[in-house]
């Protein structure tokens, strides 16, 4: 970590402000070379924290790029706990791409995604499930999701694991203290205090991992696939849903063919849209490449609104897609209510769907929705993504960690059941302290942390 990295922090395209980011040992030198202040300073000497108003200056030709202010912050206290130099400049394309240009050429190297994240942790000023946390935030869809990500951030779930990394580590003293005792041939007195100590643990991981389905839909969405034969009103729906008139609606059958993505927040909750393209036997090869994402949109869904025609007789098309959707979670969406209903349509859908929740809409007239849109925010109750639980599980690596301690506690306390020897009792207590471990990055690896912030944007 001794060189000095260097990244655009904000979006690409046309803003106010764009900002180039700096931070290593030679943040402040690197800026030096191309920065040249309004009123003559140097730049290292200034103190942290303070904001220099000047020009972006080629130091080959001359040149000058950009008017911008540089904000000069001295390790430790900064992002990364290195020196940081941040470049405002205007915004646009080019003027903070040729900044960053010229601090490559200058001794700095490009940042990789979340690599000043990365140094944060790696220079100890956030552990794992606090820089988790920093990406949980950007990328935070929901009022409810980001306050569970700023929760995770501040140390939450850092200060719970820790708490219980403590107690599996006194327990495992006590089952290590009892190997030495029996080595003497002394009475074994700390195996029931052991038992009870595991199953406290156990039970506050357990409690933790209950939290997790509703936690990871909270930070990730209800995935919601809109589907139905041809025609039905998929698209309308999704446009209604967006107030928007994002997909095409025409009367022609088999209109959309893409699989159309986008995010609504109902009750502080992301449902992540799909609208597909009507199934049917396909009349060409764009309609079934079609229709084949419809059918992964079905199998990939948290929820289903499948859209029926309330003016037409059940066909063909709604038995197959009746058939394909049986016992997943379903929403059935009867549309066109403004026309004349169909004598059977609606009895013969609730007979075929009888675990699914019925709402009547019609498109045309924008009746209904509230009623629809209170049966989704139910769903997301039902998945527990409003929970009351102060501090809850929303990534699914800390869930699978838990899950394996979990495992390995359940492994200890079998061990102790059967009288097998303390070793290894001690080994499983080990192990689930090695997972816990995992989630804050007292424990980690090259891999799992080059996993984890690739996922990162770059500049953060
Ligand atoms: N009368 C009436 N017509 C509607 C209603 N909702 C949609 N339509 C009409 O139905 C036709 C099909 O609507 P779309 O939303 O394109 O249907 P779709 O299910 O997306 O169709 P595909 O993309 O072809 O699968 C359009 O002409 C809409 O104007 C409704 O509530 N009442
Ligand atoms: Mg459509």
């Amino acid at each position: 970590m001794k060189d000095t990295i260097a990244a655009i922090s904000t979006p690409p395209g046309e803003s106010g402000l764009g900002i180039v980011r700096v931070s290593g040992p030679k943040a402040v030198s690197i800026v030096s070379k191309i920065f040249k202040p309004k009123k003559e300073k140097v730049l290292a000497e200034m103190p942290s924290y303070s904001a220099h108003y000047g020009f972006i200056v080629n130091p080959v030709n001359r040149e000058v790029l950009d008017e911008v202010i540089v904000t000069v912050m001295k390790a430790p206290a900064t992002y990364t706990r290195e020196d940081v130099t941040e470049i405002n400049c205007h915004g646009g394309l080019i003027s903070v791409r040729r900044t960053l240009e010229l601090l490559l050429k200058n001794g700095a190297r490009l940042a990789e995604p979340g690599e000043f994240t990365k140094r944060a942790f790696l220079n100890g000023r956030i552990d794992l499930a606090q820089a988790e946390a920093v990406f949980d935030v950007i990328k935070a869809k929901t009022e409810e999701s980001l306050k569970a990500a700023v929760k995770q951030l501040k140390g939450g779930l850092s200060e719970k694991m820790n708490e219980i990394a403590l107690e599996l580590k006194n327990t495992c003293a006590s089952v290590e203290a009892n190997i030495e005792f029996a080595e003497e041939e002394l009475e074994t007195t700390g195996m029931p205090g052991v038992k009870k100590e595991l199953q406290k643990i156990l039970k506050k991981i357990n409690s933790l991992l209950a939290t997790a389905e509703g936690g990871i839909i909270l930070r990730e969405g209800i995935k919601t696939a809109i589907i139905g034969k041809p025609n039905a009103g998929k698209s309308s729906l999704l446009n209604e849903l967006l107030d928007e008139e994002r997909a095409i609606v025409t009367h022609i059958p088999g209109t959309t063919r893409d699989v159309i993505e986008e995010t609504i927040n109902i009750e502080g909750i992301a449902f992540v849209l799909s609208d597909t393209a009507g199934i049917r036997e396909a009349k060409d090869l764009v309609e079934r490449k079609g229709i084949e994402r419809s059918i992964i949109a079905i199998d990939e869904a948290d929820l289903l609104l499948a859209v029926f025609d309330g003016a037409t007789d059940i066909e063909k098309e709604d038995l197959e897609i009746i058939n394909k959707i049986k016992g997943k979670n379903i929403i059935a969406v009867i549309n066109k209510t403004d026309l004349k209903p169909a004598k059977t349509t609606e009895n013969e859908l609730k007979k075929l769907l009888n675990t699914a929740v019925f709402v009547k809409i019609s498109l045309l007239k924008k009746s209904g929705m509230e009623k629809l849109k209170k049966e989704m925010g139910k769903v997301a109750l039902e998945k527990g993504a409003r929970s009351k639980e102060s501090l809850i599980i929303t990534n699914v690596r800390h869930k699978e960690l838990l899950l394996s301690a979990s495992g390995s506690i359940k492994h200890a306390l079998e061990s102790i059941d059967k009288k097998m020897s303390e070793e290894f009792i001690a080994l499983d207590i080990r192990g689930a302290l090695d997972y816990i471990g995992s989630i804050t990055g007292r424990v980690s690896t090259d891999d799992i942390l080059n996993k984890i912030f690739s996922d990162f944007c770059i500049g953060k």
